[in-house]
């Protein structure tokens, strides 16, 4: 059974034909679409290591020895807080499992005890650039000592 072409079909290859530089446009324009394509696929592929969003939020566990840090939308797990100088920067101590505290006089941290049930929220700018870690000072069990997290702060 032999296809029969359309109108439009007909009318088109005719065009492409009498006009070999529409032919030359449609195909250029196709690959660079795809080229388009291509590359914003690959961009959202790549996964941040770290964020410049301001605000955080951060798990304390007693039972693991560690605070987890995560973004805003709890969707991404970042391996330190990252934020940089005169940034107004945002922690949200979201939940907790034993009671922990956190300070630093050199981000401007204010002291700050964590609870369970008690989500806690600690703004600070930081004014120096660096890495800082910020370790629990309220002995929160066999793992007090791993309670720690890094704040880096670009220039
Ligand atoms: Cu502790």
């Amino acid at each position: 059974m032999q296809k029969t072409k359309s109108l439009r079909e007909i009318e088109m290859q005719t065009q492409i034909k009498e006009h070999p530089e529409l032919y030359k446009l449609l195909r250029t324009g196709t690959t660079a679409l795809a080229f388009i394509a291509t590359l914003t696929m690959s961009q959202a592929a790549a996964q941040p290591q770290t964020s410049l969003d301001p605000t955080f939020n951060i798990t304390a566990s007693a039972d693991q020895g560690t605070f987890s840090i995560r973004s805003a939308d709890g969707k991404t797990a970042y391996p330190v807080v990252e934020t940089k100088v005169g940034q107004e920067t945002v922690l949200v101590f979201t939940d907790s499992s034993g009671v922990h505290g956190v300070e630093s006089a050199a981000l401007g941290i204010p002291r700050t005890t964590i609870i369970p049930g008690n989500p806690q929220r600690v703004t600070f700018t930081p004014t120096k650039a660096g890495t800082y870690v910020i370790s629990c000072d309220i002995p929160c069990g066999p793992k007090h000592a791993n309670m720690k997290f890094t704040v880096k702060v670009d220039q």
